[in-house]
C-alpha cells in the first residue's frame, strides 16, 4: 500500500512537471494533417513553404503514386520540379524514342493541380523532335526556385492535358485525384524538366497550434552547433 502511494506520488510529480513544461504550448497533432497524393511521369520533388517534403522514391518505372500526410500552413507555397525520363544529352529515352511527361496533385484540403499554377521548362529536347541529330536546350534552374519569396510572376501558366494525352498507368486510378488536372509546360513531349509553382491562400487562417519546429531540416548533413 505504501509502495503504491509512493508510486502514485511519483507519477503525479512527473505529470506535473510535463504539464508545467508545456503550459501555454499547443502542439499540432495528426488530426491537423491532411493527405497528399501526387503522380508524376516520371519523377518529382515537392517543396511546401520552402521545405522539401517529398521525393518520388522511384525515379523511373513503374509509374507510382506517392501519398503522404502533410501539415498545412497557409498561405501555402507549393513548388514542384518534375522530370520526364529523358537523356540529359539528347532529350530522348531508350535511344531514339521521345517520351512524354505529366504531373498531377491533390491535397485533402481541396488543393489541386490545374492551369492556375505557374510552369516553366528548363530542359527541352530533342529540339524540333529530331531524334537523328538530337539537340537540346537548357536554362539554369534558379537556386531558390522552391522559396516562397521566389518571383515567378514572369512564368507562364501551366497547360492542362487530358487523361488520354498523359495516359496514366493503372495505379493512378486507385487514388483520389478528383478535380485535379494533369499539367505540364506547353510541350508534353519535348519539355523534360519542368518546375511548377502555386500559392494557396486561406485568408484569416490561423494555426491551431502555437509551436514552431526547433529542429533545422535544411541541414541534414549536420551543422556547426
Ligand atoms: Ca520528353
Ligand atoms: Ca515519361
Amino acid at each position: 500500500m505504501i509502495r503504491t502511494t509512493l508510486a502514485l506520488a511519483g507519477l503525479a510529480v512527473i505529470v506535473g512537471a510535463q504539464a508545467g513544461r508545456q503550459s501555454g504550448v499547443v502542439k499540432p497533432d495528426l488530426r491537423d494533417t491532411i493527405k497528399a497524393s501526387i503522380y508524376a511521369d516520371n519523377w518529382f520533388v515537392l517543396y511546401i513553404n520552402g521545405k522539401q517534403v517529398a521525393v518520388d522514391p522511384i525515379d523511373f518505372l513503374p509509374h507510382n503514386v506517392v501519398t503522404l500526410d502533410i501539415l498545412p500552413e497557409y498561405p501555402m507555397t507549393i513548388a514542384v520540379m518534375a522530370m520526364d525520363n529523358a537523356n540529359p544529352k539528347t532529350g530522348c529515352e531508350y535511344g531514339t524514342s521521345i517520351g512524354d511527361g505529366g504531373f498531377i496533385l491533390k491535397f485533402a484540403d481541396g488543393t489541386v493541380s490545374n492551369s492556375t499554377w505557374r510552369a516553366k521548362s528548363f530542359f527541352t529536347g530533342p529540339l524540333d523532335g529530331d531524334t537523328t541529330n538530337p539537340r537540346i536546350a537548357r536554362s539554369p534552374v534558379p537556386t531558390n526556385w522552391f522559396a516562397p519569396s521566389f518571383d515567378d510572376s514572369g512564368w507562364s501558366n501551366a497547360t492542362e492535358f487530358s487523361e488520354q494525352e498523359v495516359g496514366p498507368k493503372k495505379t493512378f486510378y486507385d487514388f483520389d485525384f478528383k478535380d485535379a488536372k494533369f499539367i505540364w509546360s506547353k510541350d508534353l513531349a519535348l519539355d523534360n524538366t519542368v518546375i511548377f509553382r502555386t500559392r494557396i491562400e486561406k485568408p484569416g487562417w490561423k494555426p491551431r497550434w502555437t509551436t514552431k519546429p526547433d529542429l533545422d531540416i535544411s541541414r541534414p548533413n549536420g551543422g556547426k552547433d
